[in-house]
Protein backbone atom coordinates (compact mmCIF):
# COMPACT_ATOMS: atom_id res chain seq x y z
CA UNK A 1 0.00 0.00 0.00
CA UNK A 2 1.08 3.18 -0.92
CA UNK A 3 2.25 5.63 1.84
CA UNK A 4 0.19 8.56 2.34
CA UNK A 5 2.49 11.98 2.58
CA UNK A 6 1.68 12.30 6.55
CA UNK A 7 2.06 16.64 7.33
CA UNK A 8 5.50 17.46 8.55
CA UNK A 9 6.30 18.85 11.98
CA UNK A 10 6.88 22.04 11.72
CA UNK A 11 8.76 24.42 14.17
CA UNK A 12 10.09 27.32 14.26
CA UNK A 13 12.16 29.97 16.06
CA UNK A 14 12.29 33.40 16.26
CA UNK A 15 13.41 34.88 13.29
CA UNK A 16 16.34 37.36 15.33
CA UNK A 17 17.26 40.75 14.91
CA UNK A 18 20.62 40.88 13.25
CA UNK A 19 21.81 44.97 15.13
CA UNK A 20 23.66 42.57 17.30
CA UNK A 21 25.69 39.32 18.56
CA UNK A 22 23.68 36.51 19.68
CA UNK A 23 23.09 36.18 23.33
CA UNK A 24 22.36 33.13 25.74
CA UNK A 25 18.65 34.72 25.66
CA UNK A 26 18.23 33.92 22.29
CA UNK A 27 20.36 30.34 22.67
CA UNK A 28 17.62 29.43 24.62
CA UNK A 29 14.93 29.56 22.61
CA UNK A 30 16.94 27.99 19.61
CA UNK A 31 18.22 25.03 21.80
CA UNK A 32 14.51 24.15 22.73
CA UNK A 33 13.30 24.33 19.27
CA UNK A 34 16.13 21.67 18.58
CA UNK A 35 15.85 19.54 21.61
CA UNK A 36 11.81 19.49 20.88
CA UNK A 37 12.59 18.50 16.84
CA UNK A 38 15.25 16.20 17.18
CA UNK A 39 12.81 14.18 19.68
CA UNK A 40 10.06 14.43 17.21
CA UNK A 41 12.75 12.93 14.71
CA UNK A 42 13.34 10.06 17.09
CA UNK A 43 9.67 9.59 16.98
CA UNK A 44 10.33 8.68 13.24
CA UNK A 45 8.42 11.76 12.21
CA UNK A 46 9.52 14.06 8.79
CA UNK A 47 10.16 17.21 10.67
CA UNK A 48 11.18 20.59 9.55
CA UNK A 49 12.90 23.34 11.89
CA UNK A 50 12.82 26.92 10.87
CA UNK A 51 15.21 29.55 12.33
CA UNK A 52 16.75 32.45 10.69
CA UNK A 53 17.18 36.62 10.92
CA UNK A 54 14.66 39.22 10.88
CA UNK A 55 17.24 42.08 8.83
CA UNK A 56 15.01 45.13 7.99
CA UNK A 57 13.62 48.03 10.20
CA UNK A 58 15.09 50.91 12.07
CA UNK A 59 16.76 49.24 15.06
CA UNK A 60 19.06 47.31 12.31
CA UNK A 61 19.29 50.37 10.18
CA UNK A 62 20.30 52.47 12.85
CA UNK A 63 23.10 49.54 14.14
CA UNK A 64 24.64 49.54 10.47
CA UNK A 65 25.06 53.79 10.26
CA UNK A 66 26.85 53.41 13.87
CA UNK A 67 28.71 50.75 12.17
CA UNK A 68 29.43 52.74 9.41
CA UNK A 69 28.31 50.46 6.96
CA UNK A 70 25.07 49.70 4.70
CA UNK A 71 22.24 47.62 6.04
CA UNK A 72 22.99 45.11 3.80
CA UNK A 73 26.77 45.11 4.34
CA UNK A 74 25.79 45.03 7.97
CA UNK A 75 23.37 42.16 8.10
CA UNK A 76 25.54 39.99 5.42
CA UNK A 77 28.11 40.56 7.88
CA UNK A 78 26.59 40.01 11.18
CA UNK A 79 24.48 36.65 9.54
CA UNK A 80 27.89 34.78 8.58
CA UNK A 81 30.18 35.86 11.13
CA UNK A 82 27.56 35.42 14.15
CA UNK A 83 23.76 34.11 13.82
CA UNK A 84 25.18 31.29 11.05
CA UNK A 85 28.15 30.44 13.28
CA UNK A 86 26.36 30.22 16.82
CA UNK A 87 24.27 27.15 15.67
CA UNK A 88 27.16 25.20 15.32
CA UNK A 89 28.32 26.33 18.80
CA UNK A 90 24.79 25.19 20.56
CA UNK A 91 24.73 22.20 18.29
CA UNK A 92 21.22 23.10 16.74
CA UNK A 93 20.42 20.91 13.41
CA UNK A 94 18.12 23.12 11.74
CA UNK A 95 16.62 22.35 8.68
CA UNK A 96 16.63 25.58 7.03
CA UNK A 97 17.93 28.86 7.83
CA UNK A 98 15.69 32.18 6.37
CA UNK A 99 16.97 35.57 6.49
CA UNK A 100 14.51 38.45 5.51
CA UNK A 101 16.28 39.95 3.05
CA UNK A 102 15.95 36.80 1.07
CA UNK A 103 14.34 37.46 -2.57
CA UNK A 104 12.45 34.00 -1.50
CA UNK A 105 11.04 35.88 1.34
CA UNK A 106 10.97 39.50 0.27
CA UNK A 107 9.19 38.83 -3.54
CA UNK A 108 6.19 36.81 -1.33
CA UNK A 109 5.98 38.76 1.20
CA UNK A 110 4.67 41.91 -1.52
CA UNK A 111 2.41 39.04 -2.78
CA UNK A 112 1.25 38.55 0.29
CA UNK A 113 0.29 42.75 1.05
CA UNK A 114 -1.28 43.18 -2.40
CA UNK A 115 -3.33 40.37 -2.30
CA UNK A 116 -4.53 42.21 1.04
CA UNK A 117 -4.66 45.40 -0.35
CA UNK A 118 -6.69 44.26 -3.21
CA UNK A 119 -9.16 42.53 -0.98
CA UNK A 120 -10.09 46.05 0.89
CA UNK A 121 -8.36 44.61 3.99
CA UNK A 122 -5.69 47.65 4.16
CA UNK A 123 -6.46 51.59 4.11
CA UNK A 124 -5.01 54.48 4.27
CA UNK A 125 -5.14 56.81 7.20
CA UNK A 126 -2.70 58.59 9.79
CA UNK A 127 -1.37 57.59 13.61
CA UNK A 128 0.22 59.59 16.00
CA UNK A 129 1.67 57.91 19.01
CA UNK A 130 4.44 56.72 20.88
CA UNK A 131 7.22 54.07 19.18
CA UNK A 132 9.80 51.89 20.62
CA UNK A 133 12.21 51.27 18.46
CA UNK A 134 13.97 48.81 20.35
CA UNK A 135 10.48 46.82 20.37
CA UNK A 136 10.01 48.39 16.78
CA UNK A 137 6.17 48.97 18.04
CA UNK A 138 4.01 51.25 18.36
CA UNK A 139 2.56 51.53 22.41
CA UNK A 140 -0.37 52.89 24.06
CA UNK A 141 0.27 55.46 26.50
CA UNK A 142 -1.51 53.85 29.44
CA UNK A 143 1.86 51.04 29.23
CA UNK A 144 4.40 53.63 29.49
CA UNK A 145 6.50 53.75 32.75
CA UNK A 146 8.19 57.29 33.83
CA UNK A 147 11.56 57.82 33.18
CA UNK A 148 13.56 60.76 34.92
CA UNK A 149 13.04 64.19 33.63
CA UNK A 150 9.49 63.13 32.83
CA UNK A 151 10.64 61.20 29.84
CA UNK A 152 8.36 57.96 28.81
CA UNK A 153 9.94 54.86 28.97
CA UNK A 154 9.35 51.70 26.94
CA UNK A 155 8.16 49.40 29.68
CA UNK A 156 10.09 46.36 28.51
CA UNK A 157 13.49 48.07 27.45
CA UNK A 158 13.60 51.03 29.92
CA UNK A 159 14.47 53.72 26.95
CA UNK A 160 13.08 56.12 25.52
CA UNK A 161 10.02 55.80 23.45
CA UNK A 162 9.90 58.52 20.28
CA UNK A 163 6.61 60.20 19.31
CA UNK A 164 6.08 59.06 15.78
CA UNK A 165 3.34 60.71 13.26
CA UNK A 166 2.84 59.21 10.12
CA UNK A 167 0.64 59.14 7.62
CA UNK A 168 0.42 55.50 6.45
CA UNK A 169 -1.03 52.23 5.50
CA UNK A 170 -3.20 50.35 7.97
CA UNK A 171 -4.27 46.47 8.09
CA UNK A 172 -8.22 45.88 9.67
CA UNK A 173 -6.71 44.60 12.87
CA UNK A 174 -9.63 45.77 14.27
CA UNK A 175 -12.12 43.43 12.03
CA UNK A 176 -10.39 40.45 13.70
CA UNK A 177 -11.21 40.80 17.45
CA UNK A 178 -13.97 38.44 17.47
CA UNK A 179 -12.85 36.27 14.92
CA UNK A 180 -10.04 35.51 17.35
CA UNK A 181 -11.70 35.46 20.10
CA UNK A 182 -13.79 32.89 18.48
CA UNK A 183 -10.55 30.85 17.41
CA UNK A 184 -8.23 30.70 20.84
CA UNK A 185 -11.48 29.33 22.40
CA UNK A 186 -12.04 26.14 19.54
CA UNK A 187 -8.17 25.95 20.14
CA UNK A 188 -7.38 26.06 24.14
CA UNK A 189 -3.88 25.23 23.76
CA UNK A 190 -3.38 28.25 20.83
CA UNK A 191 -1.13 30.27 23.12
CA UNK A 192 0.84 28.44 25.78
CA UNK A 193 1.88 28.11 28.89
CA UNK A 194 -1.56 29.28 30.30
CA UNK A 195 -0.48 32.50 31.70
CA UNK A 196 0.22 33.75 27.74
CA UNK A 197 -2.85 32.19 26.72
CA UNK A 198 -4.69 34.44 29.44
CA UNK A 199 -2.40 37.65 28.40
CA UNK A 200 -3.25 37.45 25.16
CA UNK A 201 -7.21 37.02 26.11
CA UNK A 202 -6.68 39.83 27.69
CA UNK A 203 -5.17 42.02 25.40
CA UNK A 204 -7.94 40.67 22.98
CA UNK A 205 -11.18 41.46 24.85
CA UNK A 206 -10.31 44.93 25.34
CA UNK A 207 -10.79 45.54 21.40
CA UNK A 208 -7.99 45.87 18.67
CA UNK A 209 -6.90 49.09 17.23
CA UNK A 210 -6.02 49.13 13.52
CA UNK A 211 -2.37 48.26 12.75
CA UNK A 212 0.04 50.71 10.68
CA UNK A 213 1.43 48.43 8.53
CA UNK A 214 3.90 50.87 6.44
CA UNK A 215 6.94 53.37 6.94
CA UNK A 216 7.53 56.66 4.62
CA UNK A 217 10.24 58.04 7.45
CA UNK A 218 13.22 55.67 6.35
CA UNK A 219 13.61 52.85 3.30
CA UNK A 220 15.36 49.85 5.26
CA UNK A 221 12.42 47.28 4.43
CA UNK A 222 10.62 45.69 1.65
CA UNK A 223 8.99 48.08 -0.44
CA UNK A 224 4.91 48.58 -0.25
CA UNK A 225 3.95 47.13 -4.19
CA UNK A 226 1.46 49.51 -4.59
CA UNK A 227 2.89 52.69 -3.26
CA UNK A 228 7.07 53.01 -3.18
CA UNK A 229 7.51 55.76 -1.28
CA UNK A 230 6.98 53.43 1.48
CA UNK A 231 8.53 50.16 2.97
CA UNK A 232 6.10 47.64 5.06
CA UNK A 233 6.63 47.42 8.57
CA UNK A 234 9.30 44.75 9.71
CA UNK A 235 6.80 42.94 12.44
CA UNK A 236 4.26 42.19 9.30
CA UNK A 237 7.49 41.71 6.82
CA UNK A 238 8.97 39.23 9.45
CA UNK A 239 5.97 37.03 10.53
CA UNK A 240 5.60 35.81 7.20
CA UNK A 241 9.01 34.16 7.40
CA UNK A 242 7.16 30.99 8.44
CA UNK A 243 5.07 30.78 5.50
CA UNK A 244 7.37 31.78 2.81
CA UNK A 245 10.46 29.42 3.99
CA UNK A 246 7.82 26.79 4.10
CA UNK A 247 7.13 27.61 0.09
CA UNK A 248 4.28 29.98 0.46
CA UNK A 249 3.52 30.90 -2.94
CA UNK A 250 6.32 29.46 -4.77
CA UNK A 251 5.94 25.38 -3.67
CA UNK A 252 1.94 24.88 -2.89
CA UNK A 253 2.98 21.48 -2.18
CA UNK A 254 5.96 22.05 -0.24
CA UNK A 255 3.60 24.62 1.80
CA UNK A 256 0.73 21.87 2.11
CA UNK A 257 2.78 19.75 3.81
CA UNK A 258 4.60 21.72 5.54
CA UNK A 259 1.65 24.46 6.95
CA UNK A 260 0.19 25.22 9.25
CA UNK A 261 3.53 25.23 12.00
CA UNK A 262 3.12 22.84 14.99
CA UNK A 263 4.64 25.17 17.16
CA UNK A 264 6.33 29.12 16.64
CA UNK A 265 8.79 28.95 19.93
CA UNK A 266 8.96 32.39 20.76
CA UNK A 267 9.99 34.97 23.85
CA UNK A 268 7.20 36.29 26.05
CA UNK A 269 8.23 39.64 24.57
CA UNK A 270 6.92 38.43 21.14
CA UNK A 271 3.58 37.29 22.42
CA UNK A 272 0.97 39.41 21.13
CA UNK A 273 2.70 39.70 17.92
CA UNK A 274 2.57 35.87 17.04
CA UNK A 275 -1.14 35.43 19.07
CA UNK A 276 -2.75 37.98 17.84
CA UNK A 277 -1.01 40.08 14.69
CA UNK A 278 -0.11 37.21 13.05
CA UNK A 279 -3.29 34.83 12.65
CA UNK A 280 -4.84 37.81 11.44
CA UNK A 281 -2.99 38.22 8.91
CA UNK A 282 -3.20 34.73 8.07
CA UNK A 283 -6.82 34.66 8.06
CA UNK A 284 -7.53 37.69 6.65
CA UNK A 285 -5.49 36.09 3.58
CA UNK A 286 -7.74 32.82 3.80
CA UNK A 287 -4.59 30.27 5.22
CA UNK A 288 -4.90 28.53 8.51
CA UNK A 289 -3.24 29.98 11.71
CA UNK A 290 -0.32 28.37 12.98
CA UNK A 291 -1.26 25.31 15.70
CA UNK A 292 0.08 26.92 18.69
CA UNK A 293 2.38 29.80 19.51
CA UNK A 294 4.63 28.84 22.75
CA UNK A 295 6.40 31.42 24.93
CA UNK A 296 9.03 31.12 26.69
CA UNK A 297 10.10 32.92 29.58
CA UNK A 298 13.11 35.05 29.88
CA UNK A 299 17.05 34.74 30.93
CA UNK A 300 17.18 37.41 33.80
CA UNK A 301 20.57 39.38 34.89
CA UNK A 302 19.93 40.42 38.39
CA UNK A 303 16.38 40.37 38.01
CA UNK A 304 15.98 42.19 34.33
CA UNK A 305 15.43 40.56 31.09
CA UNK A 306 19.26 39.69 29.91
CA UNK A 307 19.14 41.96 26.33
CA UNK A 308 21.25 43.19 23.77
CA UNK A 309 20.48 47.34 24.59
CA UNK A 310 21.31 46.48 28.08
CA UNK A 311 24.77 45.22 27.37
CA UNK A 312 24.07 42.39 30.10
CA UNK A 313 23.76 39.43 26.84
CA UNK A 314 26.13 36.82 27.87
CA UNK A 315 27.18 35.21 24.43
CA UNK A 316 26.66 31.45 24.11
CA UNK A 317 30.65 30.56 23.68
CA UNK A 318 32.00 32.02 27.15
CA UNK A 319 29.43 29.34 28.60
CA UNK A 320 30.24 26.43 26.22
CA UNK A 321 34.36 27.10 26.41
CA UNK A 322 33.71 25.82 29.50
CA UNK A 323 31.17 23.44 30.33
CA UNK A 324 31.09 22.29 26.61
CA UNK A 325 27.46 22.80 24.72
CA UNK A 326 25.81 19.68 26.03
CA UNK A 327 25.86 20.78 29.15
CA UNK A 328 24.78 24.63 28.07
CA UNK A 329 21.39 22.72 26.49
CA UNK A 330 20.83 20.75 29.64
CA UNK A 331 21.09 22.94 32.30
CA UNK A 332 18.52 25.39 30.55
CA UNK A 333 16.38 23.35 29.65
CA UNK A 334 16.60 20.93 32.85
CA UNK A 335 16.92 24.05 35.46
CA UNK A 336 13.78 26.42 33.98
CA UNK A 337 10.51 24.77 33.74
CA UNK A 338 9.97 25.78 29.90
CA UNK A 339 7.59 29.03 30.21
CA UNK A 340 8.54 30.44 33.38
CA UNK A 341 11.58 33.17 33.75
CA UNK A 342 15.12 31.92 35.09
CA UNK A 343 18.20 33.62 36.20
CA UNK A 344 21.45 32.24 34.86
CA UNK A 345 24.26 31.90 37.33
CA UNK A 346 28.06 30.22 37.13
CA UNK A 347 27.75 28.64 40.57
CA UNK A 348 24.04 27.44 39.71
CA UNK A 349 25.49 25.91 36.06
CA UNK A 350 28.85 24.35 37.98
CA UNK A 351 26.71 22.41 40.95
CA UNK A 352 24.62 20.97 38.47
CA UNK A 353 27.40 20.20 36.40
CA UNK A 354 28.55 18.40 38.55
CA UNK A 355 25.94 16.82 40.41
CA UNK A 356 23.92 16.02 37.29
CA UNK A 357 25.95 15.10 34.66
CA UNK A 358 29.13 14.24 36.06
CA UNK A 359 28.09 12.58 39.73
CA UNK A 360 24.94 10.66 37.93
CA UNK A 361 24.89 10.47 34.46
CA UNK A 362 28.39 10.17 33.80
CA UNK A 363 29.26 8.19 37.29
CA UNK A 364 26.38 5.74 35.68
CA UNK A 365 28.09 5.23 32.74
CA UNK A 366 31.77 4.68 34.31
CA UNK A 367 30.04 2.36 36.71
CA UNK A 368 28.91 0.24 34.59
CA UNK A 369 31.44 0.20 31.35
CA UNK A 370 34.80 -0.67 34.13
CA UNK A 371 32.61 -3.62 35.60
CA UNK A 372 31.99 -5.11 32.26
CA UNK A 373 35.77 -4.58 31.17
CA UNK A 374 36.54 -5.93 34.63
CA UNK A 375 34.42 -9.31 35.65
CA UNK A 376 33.13 -9.91 31.64
CA UNK A 377 35.85 -8.98 29.33
CA UNK A 378 33.77 -6.04 27.95
CA UNK A 379 31.12 -8.30 26.45
CA UNK A 380 27.85 -7.76 27.67
CA UNK A 381 25.81 -10.67 29.04
CA UNK A 382 22.79 -11.84 27.70
CA UNK A 383 19.28 -10.14 27.92
CA UNK A 384 17.86 -11.15 31.32
CA UNK A 385 14.73 -9.65 32.66
CA UNK A 386 15.09 -7.32 36.25
CA UNK A 387 11.27 -5.61 36.88
CA UNK A 388 12.59 -3.09 38.85
CA UNK A 389 14.50 -1.59 36.77
CA UNK A 390 12.24 -2.07 33.65
CA UNK A 391 9.68 -0.90 35.16
CA UNK A 392 11.36 2.25 36.01
CA UNK A 393 12.45 2.66 32.12
CA UNK A 394 9.09 2.22 31.06
CA UNK A 395 8.01 4.85 33.52
CA UNK A 396 10.28 7.26 32.30
CA UNK A 397 9.33 6.55 28.36
CA UNK A 398 5.47 7.00 29.28
CA UNK A 399 6.29 10.22 30.81
CA UNK A 400 8.96 11.89 29.05
CA UNK A 401 6.41 11.63 26.04
CA UNK A 402 3.90 12.66 27.78
CA UNK A 403 5.39 15.91 28.82
CA UNK A 404 6.70 15.97 24.95
CA UNK A 405 3.43 16.12 24.25
CA UNK A 406 2.86 19.19 25.98
CA UNK A 407 6.45 20.86 25.15
CA UNK A 408 7.25 20.47 28.90
CA UNK A 409 11.06 19.94 28.21
CA UNK A 410 11.83 20.23 32.08
CA UNK A 411 9.26 17.12 32.48
CA UNK A 412 10.82 15.56 29.89
CA UNK A 413 14.63 15.35 31.38
CA UNK A 414 13.94 14.79 34.75
CA UNK A 415 11.84 11.77 33.29
CA UNK A 416 15.08 10.44 31.88
CA UNK A 417 17.23 11.54 34.86
CA UNK A 418 15.12 10.52 37.40
CA UNK A 419 15.73 6.52 35.80
CA UNK A 420 19.22 7.56 36.03
CA UNK A 421 18.87 8.34 39.55
CA UNK A 422 17.00 5.28 40.59
CA UNK A 423 19.72 2.88 38.32
CA UNK A 424 22.69 4.67 40.44
CA UNK A 425 21.24 3.47 43.25
CA UNK A 426 19.83 -0.20 42.26
CA UNK A 427 23.82 -0.25 41.84
CA UNK A 428 24.80 0.88 44.85
CA UNK A 429 22.09 -1.36 46.97
CA UNK A 430 22.76 -4.52 44.81
CA UNK A 431 26.86 -3.94 45.16
CA UNK A 432 27.90 -6.36 42.22
CA UNK A 433 31.41 -5.71 43.30
CA UNK A 434 30.39 -7.47 46.44
CA UNK A 435 28.22 -9.84 44.13
CA UNK A 436 31.52 -10.11 42.06
CA UNK A 437 33.38 -12.02 45.01
CA UNK A 438 31.24 -14.89 44.80
CA UNK A 439 31.22 -17.71 42.05
CA UNK A 440 28.15 -18.90 42.92
CA UNK A 441 26.30 -15.66 41.97
CA UNK A 442 27.35 -15.18 38.38
CA UNK A 443 23.73 -15.26 37.20
CA UNK A 444 23.28 -12.43 39.62
CA UNK A 445 26.38 -10.54 38.79
CA UNK A 446 25.24 -10.88 34.65
CA UNK A 447 21.40 -9.84 35.70
CA UNK A 448 22.81 -6.67 37.64
CA UNK A 449 25.01 -5.27 34.40
CA UNK A 450 22.92 -6.42 32.08
CA UNK A 451 19.73 -3.79 33.40
CA UNK A 452 22.07 -1.34 34.05
CA UNK A 453 23.73 -1.32 30.50
CA UNK A 454 19.46 -1.59 29.28
CA UNK A 455 18.82 1.00 31.27
CA UNK A 456 21.37 3.49 30.11
CA UNK A 457 20.61 2.47 26.93
CA UNK A 458 16.92 3.89 27.73
CA UNK A 459 18.99 6.79 29.33
CA UNK A 460 21.06 7.72 25.84
CA UNK A 461 17.47 7.47 23.43
CA UNK A 462 16.04 9.92 26.07
CA UNK A 463 18.44 12.53 26.72
CA UNK A 464 19.57 12.33 23.26
CA UNK A 465 17.81 15.30 22.01
CA UNK A 466 19.34 17.36 24.30
CA UNK A 467 22.44 16.03 24.74
CA UNK A 468 23.50 14.84 21.16
CA UNK A 469 27.54 14.57 22.31
CA UNK A 470 27.45 12.78 24.98
CA UNK A 471 24.29 10.24 23.98
CA UNK A 472 26.93 9.25 21.22
CA UNK A 473 29.30 8.61 23.43
CA UNK A 474 27.33 6.68 25.21
CA UNK A 475 25.84 5.00 22.74
CA UNK A 476 29.35 3.69 21.77
CA UNK A 477 30.48 2.89 24.90
CA UNK A 478 27.25 0.39 25.36
CA UNK A 479 28.36 -1.18 22.06
CA UNK A 480 24.56 -0.22 20.94
CA UNK A 481 26.09 1.92 17.74
CA UNK A 482 27.76 -1.84 16.19
CA UNK A 483 24.46 -3.71 16.99
CA UNK A 484 21.76 -0.97 17.03
CA UNK A 485 22.71 1.52 14.66
CA UNK A 486 22.94 5.29 15.38
CA UNK A 487 21.60 6.92 18.11
CA UNK A 488 19.23 9.30 16.07
CA UNK A 489 17.73 6.57 14.65
CA UNK A 490 16.58 5.17 18.26
CA UNK A 491 12.47 5.42 18.14
CA UNK A 492 11.77 6.97 21.52
CA UNK A 493 8.30 4.61 21.87
CA UNK A 494 10.41 1.79 21.24
CA UNK A 495 12.84 2.90 23.59
CA UNK A 496 11.67 0.70 26.63
CA UNK A 497 11.12 -2.45 25.12
CA UNK A 498 13.67 -4.59 27.54
CA UNK A 499 16.11 -6.65 25.99
CA UNK A 500 17.54 -4.65 22.89
CA UNK A 501 21.45 -5.00 23.64
CA UNK A 502 22.37 -8.27 22.36
CA UNK A 503 24.62 -10.36 24.36
CA UNK A 504 28.16 -9.99 23.84
CA UNK A 505 27.81 -6.66 22.91
CA UNK A 506 31.18 -4.49 22.80
CA UNK A 507 30.96 -2.76 25.99
CA UNK A 508 34.39 -0.20 26.36
CA UNK A 509 35.22 2.15 28.53
CA UNK A 510 35.50 5.72 26.53
CA UNK A 511 36.77 9.39 27.22
CA UNK A 512 34.60 10.79 30.10
CA UNK A 513 31.20 12.26 28.48
CA UNK A 514 31.57 14.62 31.05
CA UNK A 515 35.09 16.34 32.05
CA UNK A 516 35.97 17.71 35.65
CA UNK A 517 35.92 21.17 35.12
CA UNK A 518 38.94 23.11 36.62
CA UNK A 519 37.70 25.41 39.21
CA UNK A 520 38.43 29.29 38.34
O1 LIG B 1 12.06 39.99 18.66
N1 LIG B 1 15.30 35.36 27.64
O2 LIG B 1 14.06 39.45 17.67
P1 LIG B 1 15.08 39.49 18.90
C1 LIG B 1 14.70 34.44 26.88
N2 LIG B 1 13.08 39.90 15.31
N3 LIG B 1 14.60 34.53 25.54
C2 LIG B 1 15.18 35.60 24.96
C3 LIG B 1 15.84 36.59 25.70
C4 LIG B 1 15.89 36.45 27.11
N4 LIG B 1 16.51 37.32 27.89
N5 LIG B 1 16.30 37.51 24.84
C5 LIG B 1 15.95 37.10 23.61
C6 LIG B 1 12.74 39.78 17.68
N6 LIG B 1 15.27 35.94 23.68
C7 LIG B 1 12.10 39.73 16.32
C8 LIG B 1 11.35 38.42 16.16
S1 LIG B 1 9.85 36.75 14.71
C9 LIG B 1 8.89 36.89 13.36
C10 LIG B 1 10.63 38.29 14.84
C11 LIG B 1 14.75 35.17 22.54
O3 LIG B 1 16.44 39.45 18.30
C12 LIG B 1 13.23 35.05 22.67
O4 LIG B 1 12.80 33.96 21.88
O5 LIG B 1 14.76 40.60 19.81
C13 LIG B 1 12.78 36.34 22.04
O6 LIG B 1 11.43 36.31 21.62
C14 LIG B 1 13.72 36.45 20.87
O7 LIG B 1 14.97 35.93 21.35
C15 LIG B 1 13.81 37.89 20.44
O8 LIG B 1 14.86 38.07 19.59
Amino acid sequence: MAEQQKKAYYVTTPIYYVNDAPHIGHAYTTVAGDMLTRWHRQRGEDVWFLTGTDEHGQKVMRAAEAGGVSPQEWTDRLVETEWKPVLQTIDAANDDFIRTTDERHSERVREFWQTLYDAGEVFEGAYEGPYCVHCEEFKLPGELVDGEDGAKLCPIHNRPVEMLSEKNYFFRLSAYADKLLAFYEANPTFVQPESARNEVLAFVRQGLQDLSITRSTFDWGIPVPWDDSHVLYVWIDALLNYATAAGYGTDPERFAHLWPADVHLVGKDILRFHAVIWPAMLMAAGLEPPRQVFANGWLLVGGEKMSKTKLTGIPPRQIIDVFGSDAFRYYFLRAIPFGQDGSFSWEDMAARYKADLADQLGNLASRLTSMVGRYRDGALPAPVDEPAVREAAEHAVTTAEAAIDVIDLQGAIIAAMDLVRVVNNYVSETAPWQVAKDETRAADLDRILYATAEALRVAAVLLNPVMPKACAILWGALGAEVTLGPIADQRVQEAATWGRLPAGATVTKTEPMFPRIEDE
